[in-house]
């Protein structure tokens, strides 16, 4: 069986709003993961203005933002990147919170403190041997861009986000080499809001700042598209070795047919595309497929890109694909095939025998992932990179301070092994990234209940908790599996 590359990036991932905290220091101003407890609320801190018509801040106190202070990141990098480095990661993933370099989005200067963060943060990990892999907008949309312009359903955003991007790539150009756009921009189409730095100034409800129209989403949709192929040719000017990746949240590529049912095969092709490969196929392939046309006029949407724009979509597609994978999901004509933050959910797999804890309940299926990778690289011909695959459980320190985490281990190291058989299979892996190497703040629901990390850290839903840090068994497991490349399973 094939080796992993010598080379291969092992590593862990991470978001600025999911553990930074510090939400509002050094000049930073609130970002729309702020304003909400994870990204599935139906019920966002945002209030509708009658006086200037304008969506403002209005957080519940009631609520615990458990974002604002996060694992308290922002002040224990060092300590949290000695932890990894412990571990052996090859690469780390962050990103960039757009709003501590241009605080409302909108000014013409960055924040130099904002930028300072960054460049002691991106130091430390070289310094800890790592590749840092920078993602530039993860969830965090400056909220002032959308509450005074809509985000992206406004054409002056491109403007606001060329701004922040030729900011950070001319500050750390020489620091960092990866990069990714928009984290799981794909998601976009059942979370606006949050996902894609969506909102409506001329809401039809005003009840409810989640609601937008698909004509503004479709609006969006173009724009980020445009913005996307600007960053790939801008980062490769101001550095040729520089690789510009999409990054998609792929469990949705694992949507199987329930059964042989022409009409549930048709479906669950649709949903591919529908739920990922409308922004895919744009950021890698260069084109705007027929079937995004179809969606548009079923929508009522009508829009032509300018030539340039086009052109500048197709001549500037990423370097690799990056991908978000977790579980699978079936689809089929009679039920509501729902989505979560893992992927879809529709008629359970009979064939899959485990799924993780109550009550996330995301399925567990390895082959998915190899079944995803071909999928991916049988379409687009470009390098993958897993920069997500984790599982979230419902741990506690034992009496002697550590979690046995078995389960932990044997979710990657089955993950792993098909990953391995992707390989073989032909396709080109960059890495693999695990999400969440520290306990974290859940994007989805928001809580510290639900951990990932090779790291616990005490902090609990309620915002108690000292903060400090204990390895679980799975730390030392997994920085085996990284000594031996992949080999130590
Ligand atoms: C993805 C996000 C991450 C992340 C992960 C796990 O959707 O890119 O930010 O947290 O899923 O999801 P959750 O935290 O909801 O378990």
């Amino acid at each position: 069986m094939t080796r992993f590359p010598k080379n291969f990036l092992w590593g862990g991932a991470v978001a600025a709003n999911q553990l930074e905290g510090a939400w509002l220091e050094d000049g930073k101003k609130p970002n729309i993961s702020d304003v909400v407890v994870g990204i599935n609320t139906k019920t966002p801190g945002l209030k509708w203005n009658d006086n200037n018509k304008k969506w403002e801040m209005s957080l519940d106190e009631d609520k615990v933002y458990l974002s604002h202070e996060g694992i308290d990141f922002y002040h224990r990098y060092k300590e949290d990147l000695k932890l990894m480095k412990e571990m052996g990661f090859k690469c780390f993933r962050t990103s960039i919170s757009w709003a501590r370099i241009f605080p409302d989005g909108d000014e013409e200067k960055p924040n130099e403190a904002g930028l300072r963060f960054y460049d002691d943060l991106f130091d430390e990990i070289i310094k800890d041997g790592m590749e840092p892999l920078v993602t530039l907008s993860h969830y965090e949309t400056p909220l002032h861009l959308m509450t005074e312009y809509g985000g992206w359903i406004s054409d002056k955003m491109l403007g606001f986000y060329q701004n922040y991007v030729n900011a950070v790539f001319e500050r750390y150009k020489n620091k960092v080499r990866y990069w990714l756009t928009f984290n799981e921009i794909n998601n976009m189409y059942r979370r606006p809001t949050i996902s894609a730095g969506i909102l409506s100034v001329t809401p039809k409800n005003k009840e409810n700042p989640l609601e937008v129209s698909k004509e503004e989403l479709w609006t969006a949709y173009c724009h980020i598209l445009v913005a996307n192929a600007w960053t790939v040719k801008k980062g490769h000017e101001i550095n040729p070795d520089f690789k510009i990746g999409c990054m998609m949240a792929s469990s949705s590529v694992a949507t199987y047919p329930y059964d042989c049912n022409p009409e549930n095969i048709m479906g669950a092709y649709q949903l591919q595309r529908t739920a990922n490969f409308y922004f895919a196929d744009p950021m890698c392939l260069g084109i705007i497929p027929g079937y995004v046309r179809k969606m548009w006029k079923d929508d009522g949407f009508d829009y032509s890109f300018s030539k340039e724009d086009l052109k500048l979509i197709k001549d500037n597609t990423v370097d690799y694909f990056a991908l978000s994978y977790y579980r699978s999901g079936t689809y089929s004509i009679d039920v509501e095939n729902a989505f979560d933050t893992g992927g879809i959910k529709g008629k359970k797999n009979p064939y899959l025998k485990e799924e993780s804890p109550k009550p996330w309940s995301w399925p567990i299926d390895p082959v998915g992932l190899r079944y995803t990778c071909n999928v991916l690289s049988d379409r687009y011909h470009l390098p993958l990179f897993i920069v997500e695959n984790g599982i979230g459980l419902d741990e506690s320190l034992n009496e002697n301070d550590t979690v046995e985490d078995s389960f932990r281990e044997k979710y990657i190291r089955e993950h792993v092994r098909q990953l391995k058989l992707a390989i073989d299979d032909g396709c080109e892996i960059m890495g693999y990234l695990y999400w969440g190497p520290l306990d974290i703040v859940s994007a989805g629901t928001g809580e510290m209940k639900k951990r990932y990390g090779f790291v616990y850290v005490d902090r609990y839903n309620d915002g108690s908790g000292s903060l400090a840090r204990n390895k679980k068994k799975s730390f030392y497991w997994y920085k085996k599996l990284i000594e031996s490349n992949g080999k130590d399973l």
